[in-house]
């Protein structure tokens, strides 16, 4: 090939794509048409994909080195991101994965939290403890009454007591980071906790009889939660030494439910003057294997161990195109956003590939959790709840 014809399509390449990365960035996004279900609002389009990436971290732009202006890294994924309001802006910490399976962490910012999220100029780079990590994912961000920031996210490491020839079990951990400014991260040690393993780790806002309070997810293995499982909640004295004490399991997996196998907690609680409204997500078997759906719960506002509110069943599920993806059938939220006036902005993604928003309020919220009826755990008494509303329109 020719030099001049590979210089025609190095330009071309460049400009065609940068073009289309533009117009994705700029793309206006709208609450879906549907009249919906009150709750919330779907947003059309996802607010991050692993198209949303910046060019200049995927392709190499010097002509010499990238003459056919190639992808030279591939990203396979932006899903499971913590987020944040800062400075006015709508920031997530978004889970990229790239074609070689490593997840880290980016920030990307968006002035109304539904549109143009634009990602800041590096991804973070997460300080290592003496174990490195080998993969980290799903941050939660988390602004403490104590003036940190703490990111806390799932720290995977091979399993050193892995039969030989078994290259894929693993050991997840909770990492802890802090920081003031979202840009230079004090990595803290890992938490230590009884449990063998810790995923979906998540620090409430407030201390608690000056401790800070950690919700928790204790597993046997990997994959599954074993025996134990469930959302707990621990103290830890000091964040700097994160030795969790008085782990106890407030909101346990329950049989025939939407978290019959496992659940786990998602963005840090948002308190309300009704109690702290809690968004987490649950695990079911089907035999198109694990469905996650998200749901809502809330707990009192004195007594952080005391759910007071479950409204049955899910809140969201994967619909439509959500429903497909890398791992198909799952939504999950480590993040949502309320601001001044009472919007929350729920971000969640869809089977481990791409990032939306759904919009709703504090007021549409606790409305939900605490009307919408309980799970009676058996079809008979689910028959009976839906006979009771039947009832109480009929004597309108
Ligand atoms: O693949 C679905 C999710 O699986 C894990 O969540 P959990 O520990 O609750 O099962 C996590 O790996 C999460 O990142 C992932 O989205």
């Amino acid at each position: 090939m020719t030099t001049m014809l590979k210089t025609t399509i190095f330009h071309d390449r460049k400009v065609a794509l940068q073009r289309e990365h533009d117009m994705l960035i700029e793309q206006k996004n709208a609450p879906k048409q549907n009249v919906g279900n009150g709750i919330y609002k779907r947003y059309n389009n996802p607010v991050v994909t692993a198209e949303h990436i910046p060019l200049n971290w995927r392709f190499d732009f010097n002509e010499h080195t990238n003459s056919f202006f190639q992808e030279r890294i591939g990203i396979n994924a932006a899903f499971n991101a913590g987020a944040l309001k800062w400075n006015d802006n709508y920031l997530i910490v978004v889970r990229v994965e790239g074609i070689d399976r490593k997840s880290f962490f980016a920030i990307a910012e968006s002035p109304n939290g539904i549109d143009n999220f634009k990602f800041w100029d590096k991804p973070c780079v997460i300080p290592q403890t003496e174990e490195p990590d080998t993969n980290v994912y799903d941050m939660r961000l988390i602004q403490h009454e104590d003036g940190w920031i703490y990111g806390i996210f799932c720290t995977e490491r091979k399993d050193p007591f892995a039969a030989k020839g078994d290259t894929s079990t693993a050991i997840a951990n909770a990492g802890i980071v802090r920081t003031k400014d979202l840009i230079n991260w004090e990595r803290l040690p890992d938490l230590i906790s009884r449990t063998g393993q810790q995923r979906n780790v998540v620090l409430h806002p407030e201390f608690v009889s000056g401790k800070y309070a950690l919700y928790t997810r204790p597993q046997d293995g990997f994959i599954d939660v074993g025996n134990g499982g469930g959302i707990g909640l621990g103290y830890v004295q000091d964040m700097t030494n994160p030795i969790v004490k008085d782990e106890k399991i407030i909101f346990s997996k329950q049989y025939h439910t939407i978290y019959e196998l496992k659940n786990g907690l998602g963005p840090a609680p948002i308190k309300t003057s009704k109690g702290w409204l809690h968004l987490a997500h649950g695990v079911r078997n089907t035999a198109a294997g694990l469905r996650y759906t998200l749901y809502m719960f809330m707990t009192d506002l004195h007594n952080i161990t005391q759910v007071t509110h479950i409204p049955a069943g899910h809140f969201m599920a994967p619909e439509h195109e959500e429903r497909i993806g890398d791992v198909s059938n799952v939504l999950f939220s480590n993040g949502w956003i309320e601001d001044k006036d009472g919007t929350v902005f729920i971000y969640y993604a869809s089977s481990d590939t791409r990032m939306h928003v759904a919009v709703s309020s504090v007021e549409q919220l606790v409305d939900y959790v605490v009307n919408a009826p309980q799970d009676t755990f058996t079809s008979a008494g689910s028959v009976q709840t839906i006979i009771k509303l039947i009832d109480k329109n009929n004597n309108l």
